[in-house]
């Protein structure tokens, strides 16, 4: 037999590439080293911190699975994994990252002219650049075929109109993918805004009770006048943002696998040394179930998350699957962090005891790119053949 390493339970290295393997090694060293050190006082401040884009930047790891640009053309597996080692630290980084890559640069590549990517791809990856993606609004979250923000066709291009809200990074963002619905044929259409257009808003949400190290903030469009060239010629039909979210929504089912194989790292590092009545917390039955129950949870979804990323480098992808893991993926994340800091005892409710914050951070990833309910509804209409959206 082999030996049974209980870090790496169903030995997912072995199903990893060298160059994934090294790439992931290179996540995981600066999250450890640069982002762990500072993720208590972005916590406790809500402050954003400007370096952090480019330091990733530098280390190719935004838009990673785009070809040229500046970009590093590495697999959505290394993506993943990538997603994984940031989310170990936070979800609000892993957030801050995955909007820049899946929502905004993915966008750009696919749907967007050369010269919009010459303009804002190679700035994005190297994080001098923030970027934010606006589709939910006040009063369309899961349903965002209902949208109210509109483009209308003048002499010389578009005036957009509406507002958005939780949207990610916006309150830093100096590029802005953003849907509307066109009044010229009724067809949602994705555009992309630069900071400082007249008419364009994007105040902060504050105090958030989760994800506080990324920012959030409404957006807001008075009659924001743009030329032609903000349209993004591709990007035709909610598909299209559609497309975006399945990137997005992959990268989410691998990261809070790292938020849950952080908390199981924690709280046993902890019930190793924590004892009560003579005897280490692990010592007993129902701590080690606990553990066990979230670290199984932990490797099965990657062991998921692995096998749909190998299909998307193969092109076999079907958005369902997507649903599936992103859906399972949270789901578990959430309700075995949750279990697991019980382990924690008083202590869980510190910050500096990190677990209560990914705790906190997973009810936002549960419910963030469609809602684990309504992946739900999209995988019943998928084995149905019943859609049960709306009557
Ligand atoms: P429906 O009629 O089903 O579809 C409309 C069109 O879209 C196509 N489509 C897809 N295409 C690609 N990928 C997918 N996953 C697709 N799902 C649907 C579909 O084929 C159709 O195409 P066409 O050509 O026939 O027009 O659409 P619906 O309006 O009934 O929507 C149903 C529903 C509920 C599934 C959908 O609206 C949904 O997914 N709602 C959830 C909303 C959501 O996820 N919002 C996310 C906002 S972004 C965000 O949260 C970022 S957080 C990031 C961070 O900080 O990390
Ligand atoms: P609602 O749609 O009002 O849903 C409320 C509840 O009703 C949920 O439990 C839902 O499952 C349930 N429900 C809704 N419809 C049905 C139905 N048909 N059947 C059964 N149950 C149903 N959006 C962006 O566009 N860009 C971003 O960058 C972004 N970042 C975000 C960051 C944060 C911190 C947060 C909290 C949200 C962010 N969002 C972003 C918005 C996010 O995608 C939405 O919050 C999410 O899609 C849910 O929409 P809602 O909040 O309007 O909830």
């Amino acid at each position: 037999y082999a030996k049974y390493n209980a870090e790496d339970p169903l030995n997912i290295e072995s199903l990893l590439s060298e160059e994934e393997i090294a790439i992931r090694d290179t996540a995981r060293e600066y999250c450890q080293e640069n982002l762990a050190s500072r993720v208590l006082d972005a916590w406790r401040t809500e402050q954003f911190n400007p370096d952090i884009l480019p330091e990733m930047g530098k280390l190719g790891l935004l838009g990673p699975t785009i070809q040229g640009y500046g970009c590093a053309g590495v697999s959505n597996v290394a993506y993943g994994l990538i997603a994984r080692e940031i989310e170990r630290v936070d979800s609000g980084y892993r957030s801050t990252a995955s909007v820049q890559s899946s929502l905004v640069m993915h966008p750009i590549n696919e749907f967007g002219t050369d010269a919009q990517k010459e303009k804002y791809l190679p700035r994005l990856a190297k994080g001098e650049l923030v970027g934010c993606f606006g589709l939910t609004e006040p009063n369309h979250g899961s349903d965002p075929s209902g949208m109210e923000t509109t483009a209308e066709e003048t002499d010389g291009g578009f005036v957009l109109n509406g507002s958005k809200t939780w949207i990610s990074n916006a309150p830093v963002a100096d590029v802005f993918v953003i849907w509307a619905r066109c009044k010229w044929d009724s067809k949602v259409r994705g555009f992309v805004l630069d900071k400082d257009t007249k008419g364009l808003s994007a105040p902060a949400i504050k105090n958030k009770v989760a994800l506080r190290v990324s920012l959030t903030g409404s957006i807001f469009m008075d009659s924001v006048k743009v030329s032609h060239e903000a349209l993004l010629p591709k990007a035709v039909g909610l598909s299209a943002a559609f497309s975006c979210l399945n990137s997005a929504r992959y990268g989410i089912s691998w990261g809070v696998m790292g938020a849950l194989e952080d908390c199981v790292s924690k709280t046993l590092s902890y019930a190793l040394e924590r004892k009560q009545f003579k005897r280490p917390l692990a010592s007993f039955q129902l701590v080690q179930k606990k553990l066990v129950d979230a670290q199984t949870e932990a490797a099965l979804g990657l062991q998921a998350s692995l096998q749909v990323g190998r299909l998307k480098d193969r092109g076999e992808l079907a958005p369902e699957m997507v649903s599936m893991v992103k859906r399972n993926n949270c789901g578990k994340a959430l309700q075995h962090a949750r279990v697991v800091l019980d382990i924690l005892g008083g202590n869980a409710s510190a910050d500096e005891y990190h677990v209560g914050r990914h705790v906190a951070n997973l009810q936002v990833t549960n419910t963030y790119e469609g809602t684990y309910d309504i992946h739900g509804l999209i995988l019943g209409k998928a084995m149905t053949g019943i859609q049960a959206f709306t009557n």
